[in-house]
């Protein structure tokens, strides 16, 4: 049964970051659009509209020149807005792209000193998560990268990611922090070129660290459309890697700016299929959006935003229960994947089937020669995502 009227529940695990709810719709060309919204308000917003979490970046809730006893009074006062409002926090984040002093990167910046302050920064936002109950720790390096490569050898950038990140796990599990890291990947914007552009990249670098099994990714809609890519498949290897440790639902154009939209809003039939893998095999994490509203909207616009972020998710689990249980689609799907018993496997490997099947005559044509029926699933799909199904 579809879940009545696209309404958001706890257990679909939704969760915004305070900076998408709470942006103000600055851009390079314009400033802010929408007034400050505190942390605790983004809170209550966040609430109203029915979402199940709030993540955020250390200087999101607690401003970077803020004195200690500071920090504890506004650390105190959002803990209880999230118990009243009922809002869990399943995952926290460091800001290190903001602030002039990250100017050259952060963990992978020229000065030493400032990667020890990125480490230590890193260090206090841990601390700060684990306060409020953050199981993830999403790291993304914004900075991380070059307008010239004449600034450093990029092998040197990856050498400096690897000792930060082999150290922050040493952190995590000297304070016995339940945490997961979730690294993302990004192409460029802010940095002309970002070091570890896509999440494979991420996954290959993970196998590098002296704590790979508390370490995986975080890949994002945009960023992985950013540069023509398919998130789909990025998600689909992340899974399968057991890496999938979070994700940042939004949309995006290929090609164009950083638009951060409005989930499934700009291209359905991707998002379909995002949302088809992940409830298809079962992904249990939180479905976070990294998004905001366009900067034409007020906040009663942002909540439509994020209400519509959590309704399209919602109609496109629907649409995927519909797809799965769809009989002429199943009985396409049946017909393309019989197994034709006669001709010869490749596994598992032994000396004899090898030689064998070294010595096999295919016959190419007649295994070309029958049409997939692709256009036809494929016209089911838009058929039901159309709603004429
Ligand atoms: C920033 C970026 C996002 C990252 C956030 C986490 S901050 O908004 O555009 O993709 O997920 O640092
Ligand atoms: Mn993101
Ligand atoms: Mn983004």
């Amino acid at each position: 049964m579809a879940q009545q009227n696209f309404q958001p529940r706890p257990q679909d695990k939704f969760t915004f970051g305070l900076w998408t709810v709470a942006n103000r719709g600055r851009d390079p060309f314009g400033d802010a659009v929408r007034d400050t919204l505190a942390p605790v308000e983004a809170v209550k917003l966040l609430a109203e509209v029915g979402a199940y979490g709030v993540n955020f970046h250390d200087n999101d809730l607690v401003p970077i020149d803020a004195t200690p006893s500071e920090r504890d009074t506004i650390v105190r006062e959002f803990k209880k807005a999230c118990d009243e409002s009922g809002l869990n926090v399943p995952m926290a984040t460091v800001n290190l792209f903001y602030d002039p002093v990250f100017r050259d990167g952060a963990f992978t910046a020229n000065d030493p000193a400032v990667r020890a302050y990125a480490v230590q920064k890193t260090m206090q936002a841990m601390d700060l998560g684990a306060e409020c109950g953050a199981k993830i720790f999403v790291l993304w390096g914004g900075r991380e990268g070059v307008e010239t490569e004449a600034c450093r050898r990029p092998d040197e950038a990856i050498k400096r990611l690897r000792e930060a990140l082999n150290y922050l796990c040493e952190y995590a599990l000297d304070k016995g922090y339940d945490y997961k890291f979730a690294l993302e990947a990004k192409p460029n914007e802010p940095r002309a070129d970002i070091y570890m552009p896509t999440t494979g990249a991420y996954l290959a670098f993970i196998a590098t660290l002296d704590h790979p099994e508390i370490v995986g990714v975080n890949p994002e809609v945009a960023h992985e459309q950013m540069s023509g890519l398919n998130m789909t498949h990025a998600v689909a290897q992340a899974w399968e890697a057991g890496k999938l440790f979070h994700l940042d639902l939004n949309d995006q154009v290929p090609g164009r700016y950083d638009q951060d939209l409005r989930f499934g809003s700009a291209n359905p039939k991707a998002a379909f299929f995002l949302v088809k893998f992940l409830e298809d095999v079962g992904y249990e994490g939180a479905r976070h959006f990294d998004a905001h509203a366009y900067r034409t909207e007020d906040y009663q616009g942002v909540k439509d935003f994020a209400r519509g972020c959590m309704r399209t998710y919602l109609i496109l689990k629907e649409k995927a229960r519909q797809w799965n249980e769809d009989a002429d689609i199943q009985a396409l799907l049946a017909e393309m994947n019989e197994e034709r018993n006669e001709l010869p496997r490749f596994k598992p490997y032994a000396k004899d089937g090898a030689a064998a099947l070294r010595s096999y005559h295919f016959d190419r044509a007649a295994l070309a020669a029958k049409g997939l029926q692709y256009e036809k699933l494929d016209q089911l799909t838009i058929d039901i995502l159309l709603g004429v199904r």
